[in-house]
């Protein structure tokens, strides 16, 4: 047993020393304002201060730490991507969650599972190979099988030839993992915060103040201060944001939703997607299945869940599984998931000089947030986005040069 566990167990009053520090009052001014306390929000304060060693940093989020879609996501990290710059820019981001809780001194409780992708038809069966073809160019581990080989990875699924969509095959991709959402996001708040890097909670951004090509300042529900440069990092609040500050983004935003069942003996090892019933389900460490399916068919800034979801939900999943029909759900909740036309992100340099975006997020931002921490920290310190983002760039959409992951989702659109 560790012995730091061992005198903390023997101690008479077992208090968890606070590592995230209050929040402070507002100075009047910083170098970099971050809006948004969530994952992205926190890594890319962490590598502006470890990296770049720009420490006068503000995070300001309007809620509590990381309680927006950080704290509503399924977990899931992987780099099966369907695009060479997809694949590259997520394995960069497999690669750092590997490392992370040694660099953070602070267990993610990263699990590598493997992920199955499974194909029912034909179709997609052609998807699953071209998606494995360019993954292994780009050196990434993923593998087209079929139902014997799905059936040793996962013996409790139903293959059986005889049901409405019959699994044909599937794309797996071995580095498929899950983690802890909180502890990525608290681990990265410690880490800033220890450097000197402000986290201010219940802060909302009400405003953004222009002066030509430059955000001067940011105002907020607890005062005004001003800025040399700004990153907005707020998810499903994107374009809210980006309204303010005088931006029109290519992003609608829909609720997602996800639920856990009571936790069950391990039965499942790895992740197992399907894109042709719209379900995906992992089971975390305490048993429980966390499951989710398709966004929600309409727009809505809301984090309301709904039992039709359910319903859909609990039915396709067990086509998959028909043995789980006695097993109760415990939880359901939703998250905003802002979409973008291509499934791909949207980041770096804006229109403004000093306003720099890490937005369309949608579906898919978890496994990116170290990558994305990091690289948007980069950008913002030297004011140039790197290759990796090239491909992410917001003027592509004017430039018709798109990056199409929608194939690579693993959530039903
Ligand atoms: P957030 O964690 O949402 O942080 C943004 C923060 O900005 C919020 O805390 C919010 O309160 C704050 N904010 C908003 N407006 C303001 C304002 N005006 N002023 C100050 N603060 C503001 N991705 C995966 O890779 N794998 C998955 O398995 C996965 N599953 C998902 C399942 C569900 C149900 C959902 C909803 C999403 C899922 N995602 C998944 C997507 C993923 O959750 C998000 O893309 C990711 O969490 C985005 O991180 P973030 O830090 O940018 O956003
Ligand atoms: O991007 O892998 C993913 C994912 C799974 C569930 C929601 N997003």
């Amino acid at each position: 047993m560790p012995f730091g566990l061992l005198k903390y167990g023997l101690l008479p009053s077992r208090r968890v020393p606070r590592r995230i520090p209050p929040t402070p009052e507002l100075k009047p001014s910083y170098d970099v304002v971050i809006i948004g306390g969530g994952g992205h929000g926190l890594a890319a304060a962490y590598y502006l201060a470890t990296v770049h060693g720009i420490t006068n940093v503000a995070v300001l989020e309007k809620g509590y730490l990381a309680g927006g879609n950080t704290a509503r996501n399924t977990a899931i990290i992987r780099s099966n991507y369907l695009t060479p710059e997809g694949v590259r820019f997520y394995d960069e981001s497999v690669r750092l969650y590997q490392g992370l809780s040694n660099e953070l001194g602070f267990n993610i409780l990263y699990s590598e599972r493997g992920h199955l992708t499974l194909a029912h038809t034909d179709a997609a069966v052609r998807t699953m190979r071209w998606r494995a073809e360019v993954n292994k160019h780009c050196g990434v581990n993923s593998e087209l099988i079929f139902p014997d080989d799905i059936r040793k990875l996962a013996p409790s699924l139903n293959l059986s030839q005889d049901v409405r969509y019959p699994i044909l095959a599937a794309l797996h991709h071995p580095p498929g993992s899950i983690a802890r959402h909180d502890a990525v996001a608290w681990g990265y708040a410690i880490g800033a915060a220890r450097r000197g890097v402000e986290i201010h909670q219940q802060t909302e951004v009400t405003g953004l103040k222009r002066e030509g090509n430059r955000i001067v300042a940011v105002e907020t529900n607890r005062g005004t201060v001003a800025c040399g440069k700004v990153l907005q990092a707020v998810a499903g609040s994107s374009t809210r944001l980006a309204d303010m500050a005088g931006l029109r983004l290519p992003i609608k935003t829909v609720p997602l939703q996800a639920c856990v069942s009571q936790p069950l003996k391990p039965f499942l090892d790895p992740i197992i997607v399907s894109g042709s019933l719209h379900v995906y389900i992992s089971q975390s460490s305490r048993g429980e299945l966390v499951m989710g399916g398709s966004t929600d068919p309409y727009p809505l800034y809301s984090t309301r869940s709904t039992l039709e979801f359910k319903e859909t939900l609990m039915a396709h999943m067990l086509e998959m599984f028909p043995f789980l029909s006695e097993v109760r759900l415990l939880r359901q909740w939703a998250g905003m998931a802002d979409m973008t036309p291509d499934f791909s992100p949207v980041m770096g340099e804006t229109p403004l000089d000093n306003y720099y975006l890490d937005a369309g997020w949608g579906t898919w931002g978890f496994k990116a947030t170290p990558v994305c921490g990091k690289r948007m920290a980069e950008t913002v310190a030297t004011g140039k986005a790197p290759d990796i983002l090239h491909a992410f760039r917001l003027s592509r959409f004017e430039e018709f040069a798109q990056a199409g992951e929608r194939g690579a989702a693993s959530v039903g659109h």
